[in-house]
């Protein structure tokens, strides 16, 4: 008896077990070279492997496997973590391997500790070594808590049972002790004083009030889902993030940033104030808050990867979008583009809507297509990389991209919005640990500030404009496109547009229905803030071309040249042969002209050449005839050289010739070419 109240007595009693934060194997704090274990069945299958929700390549000789595998010849088995300097451990998270087929999970184990990984002691309950229950499936994780903290550097995890094979996933839950000799590496002493919480939807909502009610003159919170109304001449940026509900650090890093940008403002931070005074922000935390509501529900470990990572109807709404890549890439194989597909604004695919999308996939493109943005970041997590239009390859085939997993999945949300809007977004994934501990929060916050700041002021880095008639209106709808690159964006409703472009000389060309288009030599320096590149366009003859060609029976006449001018050819329509000598001399007069023209302004008349950009070798006879860049019509008409109209003669031609086959159709009017 009096032994056994000895013995009571040496066990140090807590009311509650300590609670630790994760010493980070799952958020890659704890380096690969801090992991170490017994054996391994096969490279895949490194003790590096075994960090909480590891995910596998899904090929078994792969060297990404789904966890830490022991090498079942061996008779001893362990999984050790270096924590570098004595902490105080709590508690372990384990985790079976990440598999589609294999049932591996490790269900009985004794834990030891060391402080020089010589000498281990098996941790104790009072009676006997202490054996934990583990996992009963593999992907579930499982906490298991320690009585009493435990100082130690080294931790080990002995496995005694297990399911299949021997595999494992782990996150180690440990305090750093606190010395006024030893500063901590990675300790944050946050600058800034935000709420580093994680929110719930009911306290996001109460904090974005916060906000609003301190920053009222600068902020407004308004709901995707509803009309966010107001035309003003800014260039519009959007960060969204939660996507996936359980994808949590983009939601929390966003609320952070709108907590810093109302108070910094009102501090007078100047490059706040710019910021604010430039650029028309949106902050979307959360795209996906009933999912969000299920992780947060389980916690930051204990969800697995997939908990909350869909919509409630099952969607994963990041690859919900349309496909608008395959529509593009397959016109431009026909050498459709741009003249029957555009390059930009892709129209959805016909009855997209009625198909199974999501009820969150439909807000969003609602809202992209409602407001001209033009940049913007989706923050995600699960991964450490940025993905940039186009994702999807071409023709499509797996990636192999960053560390912690390997995803051959198609991506589609950022190139749908470079393809169907102004947008051009970014895909951001922020880390491996989709739903990092509340304690990392001031070092991701630390780590990312400067890159939400300055990524927001991209934006200022282009050129930007209002194209107007001759009459000062603004025209909405107007195309511009930049010479060498095969991508255009449109006016907003303001008649403005913002053209992100690095810096250096280029010829941009405004056009729009029922007029002229011109083209503009616009140069981009390193200076801040975008250069100012606006057009006035003239009405076009197209009404009066129209009733020649009602007069000609609608047939077109056609009368090409080729690049350099120097060979005219006839062409066309042999019911107006007797036109042609007529024609010839016309056009030599014209090309006489065209040629002084240059001489004395060498830009304005090479537009007439930029305004076809052929974007794949020609296919089609009829691809080879639209190489041509002369108008018939401008033969009756002088025009000045820096304007030029299409041709539509060769689009007439081509449309007749092949006929988009796909299920798609397109809307198009001759006067967009
Ligand atoms: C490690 O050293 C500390 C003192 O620095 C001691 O309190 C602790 O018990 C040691 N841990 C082990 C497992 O020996
Ligand atoms: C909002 O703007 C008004 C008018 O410019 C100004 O008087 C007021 O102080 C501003 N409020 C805040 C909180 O900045
Ligand atoms: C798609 O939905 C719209 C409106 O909801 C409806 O008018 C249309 O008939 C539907 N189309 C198909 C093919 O179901
Ligand atoms: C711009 O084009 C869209 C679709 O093509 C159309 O719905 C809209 O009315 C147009 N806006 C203006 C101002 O012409
Ligand atoms: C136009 O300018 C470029 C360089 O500025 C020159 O190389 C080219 O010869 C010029 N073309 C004509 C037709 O003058
Ligand atoms: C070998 C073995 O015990 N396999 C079991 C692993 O766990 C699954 C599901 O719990 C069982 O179906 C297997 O029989």
């Amino acid at each position: 008896e009096e032994e056994e109240e000895e013995r009571l007595r040496q066990i140090p009693v807590h009311a509650e077990p300590k609670k630790c934060p994760p010493l980070g194997l799952e958020s890659h704090r704890v380096d690969d070279d801090q992991l170490l274990a017994s054996s391994q069945s096969h490279q895949g299958f490194s003790a590096q492997r075994g960090r909480l929700n590891m995910q596998s390549s899904g090929d078994e000789e792969g060297v990404y496997g789904g966890a830490w595998c022991a090498e079942p010849e061996e008779k001893n088995h362990w999984f050790e973590v270096d924590a570098r300097r004595e902490v105080e451990f709590t508690g372990l998270i384990v985790q079976g391997r990440n598999s589609d087929t294999a049932e591996d999970f490790v269900s009985t184990f004794y834990v030891s500790f060391s402080n020089d990984s010589r000498d281990w002691t098996v941790l104790h309950d009072g009676y006997a070594e202490w054996l934990f229950y583990g996992n009963v499936d593999r992907d579930s994780p499982v906490m298991v808590q320690f009585d009493w903290p435990t100082v130690a550097r080294y931790i080990r995890i002995l496995p005694l049972s297990w399911n299949a094979s021997l595999c494992l996933r782990v996150e180690v839950m440990a305090c750093q002790l606190t010395s006024e000799y030893s500063t901590i590496e990675n300790e944050v002493n946050p600058t800034d004083n935000l709420d580093f919480r994680q929110h719930n939807y009911k306290d996001m909502r109460q904090m974005m009030k916060v906000i609003n009610e301190e920053c009222p003159n600068i902020t407004r919170i308004y709901n995707i889902g509803k009309s966010s109304a107001g035309v003003c001449v800014f260039p519009e940026f959007r960060y969204t993030a939660g996507l996936h509900g359980n994808e949590e650090l983009g939601r929390e890093l966003l609320l952070l940033l709108m907590q810093f940008m109302c108070k910094e403002y009102n501090d007078n931070n100047p490059r706040v104030r710019r910021l604010v005074a430039g650029v028309r922000i949106h902050l979307v935390p959360s795209l996906n808050p009933d999912a969000y509501e299920l992780a947060y529900e389980m916690g930051s470990e204990m969800g697995n990867w997939g908990l909350g990572h869909w919509t409630e109807e099952g969607y994963d709404i990041f690859q919900n979008f349309p496909d608008l890549n395959s529509v593009l890439w397959g016109a431009e194989d026909r050498g459709w583009v741009p003249r029957i597909v555009p390059n930009h604004h892709i129209p959805l695919p016909e009855n997209f809507l009625n198909g199974s999308v999501a009820l969150e996939t439909k807000a969003i493109i609602n809202w992209m297509e409602r407001t001209p943005f033009v940049l913007g970041a989706n923050l995600q997590g699960g991964e450490k990389v940025v993905a940039y239009p186009f994702d999807m390859q071409r023709p499509p085939k797996a990636t192999g991209v960053g560390s912690c997993t390997i995803t051959g999945n198609v991506l589609t949300m950022n190139d749908f919005s470079y393809l169907h809007t102004n947008c051009f977004e970014l895909s951001v994934f922020l880390g491996c640990d989709k739903f990092p501990h509340e304690s990392e929060l001031p070092l991701e916050w630390e780590n990312n500030r400067e890159a939400l700041l300055s990524f927001i002021e991209q934006v200022h880095r282009g050129i930007k404009g209002i194209v107007r008639d001759m009459e000062g209106k603004p025209l909405a709808n107007a195309t511009i496109s930049v010479d060498g690159i095969k991508h255009d964006v449109k006016t907003a409703a303001a008649g403005d547009y913002w053209r992100l472009l690095n810096p250096g000389e280029y010829r941009v060309t405004a056009r729009v229905d029922g007029h002229m288009l011109q083209t503009r030599l616009c140069i981009v320096g390193y200076d801040s803030g975008a250069t100012p590149c606006s057009f006035t366009l003239a009405k076009s003859n197209w009404d009066r071309i129209k009733q020649i060609m009602v007069l000609h029976g609608k047939r077109p006449i056609r009368v090409d040249t080729t690049k350099t001018g120097a060979s005219g050819r006839m062409g066309g329509n042999s019911a107006n042969s007797h036109n042609a000598e007529r024609l010839r001399r016309l056009r030599l007069m014209r090309l006489r002209k065209m040629h002084q023209q240059r001489l004395r302004d060498n830009l304005s008349t090479t537009t007439t050449v930029a305004t076809t950009t052929t974007t794949s070798a020609p296919t089609t006879t009829a691809e080879l005839e639209t190489e041509s860049t002369t108008s018939w019509y401008d033969s009756w008409f002088p025009v000045e050289s820096s304007y030029t109209e299409p041709t539509p003669a060769e689009v007439i031609t081509e449309i007749q010739e092949s006929e988009p086959t796909q299920d798609y159709t397109f809307e198009y009017k001759f006067d967009d070419y």
